[in-house]
């Protein structure tokens, strides 16, 4: 999948890209919001390499979807690499509350740093990620209603638009950046499996083989809980026929529909029915140094 031809790079994207240059000008702080499932693989330095002093806040979306315990170790992790990151549930609103005050502690910070002592404009922030990540969605949290169009699909913000929070500080919300080409099959099927790719440019087949795989070496009593399955041994494509008959899927001449059992399995992952799952941890493989690491 990783040297498919199909362009996930469309021309918003690299538009947005050119875009953040300028925007980046313009704000104090900058909000980089990764999946808390995946926060390494949703690291887009391209984005990120640039922030350089701006006060930096990263933001692990759909907490309400990743492993409570791999979250608190990712928050540490970021800690020790002297950046402030915040576990956030937008479906919720749970772990909004501290965000403006801590977003205040570190543009003070900033400030300091300096020789300035106190702001006379309000502050103007931004946020970035990867598509679908949750941009627009903590924009409407922040504000309060829905100023910024969200989508089930990634792609769905086009163009910045700037967002006033009550006087306290204006938002700006940008297009989902991708990496022009992905080369590393795991990252590209992280990316696939929690929603930041397009479906157009993966095969579900191949993606939901994958997190069967994952889940069979990671979480194994899973299979068993969702899908009242025994057999872990099983080759992953002879666990999709499984469930795919476990779950009545089938086509004409009653053989498994495996596209159908494909995209229900990872629907299921989407929507969290799997249980809470993180993909990855900090000590893994070598992680990105900060969030302002290098350029692709
Ligand atoms: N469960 C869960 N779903 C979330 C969370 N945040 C966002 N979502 C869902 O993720 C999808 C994408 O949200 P958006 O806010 O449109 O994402 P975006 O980053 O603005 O996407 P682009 O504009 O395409 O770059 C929506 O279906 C949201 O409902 C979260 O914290 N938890
Ligand atoms: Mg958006």
């Amino acid at each position: 999948m990783a040297d498919t031809n199909i362009n996930w790079y469309p021309g918003h994207m690299a538009r947005a890209k050119k875009d953040l240059q300028k925007n980046l000008k313009l704000v104090d702080a900058v909000f980089v919001m990764l999946d808390a499932r995946i926060p390494a693989s949703s690291n887009n330095p391209s984005l990120t390499s640039r922030l350089g002093g701006k006060a930096v806040l990263v933001l692990l979306s759909k907490a309400d979807l990743a492993d409570t315990h791999h979250t608190k170790t990712w928050v540490k992790w970021f800690k020790d690499n002297d950046i402030v990151a915040m576990p956030v549930d937008l479906v919720s609103g749970r772990g909004m509350n501290v965000i403006i005050n801590t977003l205040g502690l570190e543009l003070e910070k900033r400030l300091l740093l300096k020789g300035k002592s106190s702001r006379r404009t309000l502050p103007r922030c931004m946020v970035v990620g990867i598509p679908n990540v949750g941009k627009s969605m903590f924009i409407n949290r922040m504000a309060g209603n829905k100023p910024a169009r969200t989508g089930h699909y990634p792609g769905v913000t086009r163009g910045p638009q700037w967002i006033s929070f009550g006087g306290k500080l204006e938002m700006l919300d940008t297009p989902g950046i991708l990496w022009p080409k992905l080369s590393d099959r795991d990252q590209a099927m992280k990316l696939a499996v929690t929603g930041a790719l397009k479906k157009e440019v993966f095969d579900p087949g191949e993606v939901s083989e994958w997190l069967l795989e994952w889940i069979t070496c990671n979480k194994p009593g899973l299979i068993k809980e969702r899908f009242g399955i025994d057999e872990v041994s099983l080759e992953t494509s002879d666990l999709i026929k499984l469930i795919g008959k476990k779950r009545g899927f089938l086509a004409a001449g009653g053989n498994v529909d495996r596209l159908r059992t494909a995209d229900h399995i990872l629907k299921e992952f989407k929507e969290g029915k799997l249980g809470r799952i993180t993909l990855e941890s900090p000590n893994e493989k070598e992680r990105p140094s900060r969030t302002s690491g290098k350029t692709e």
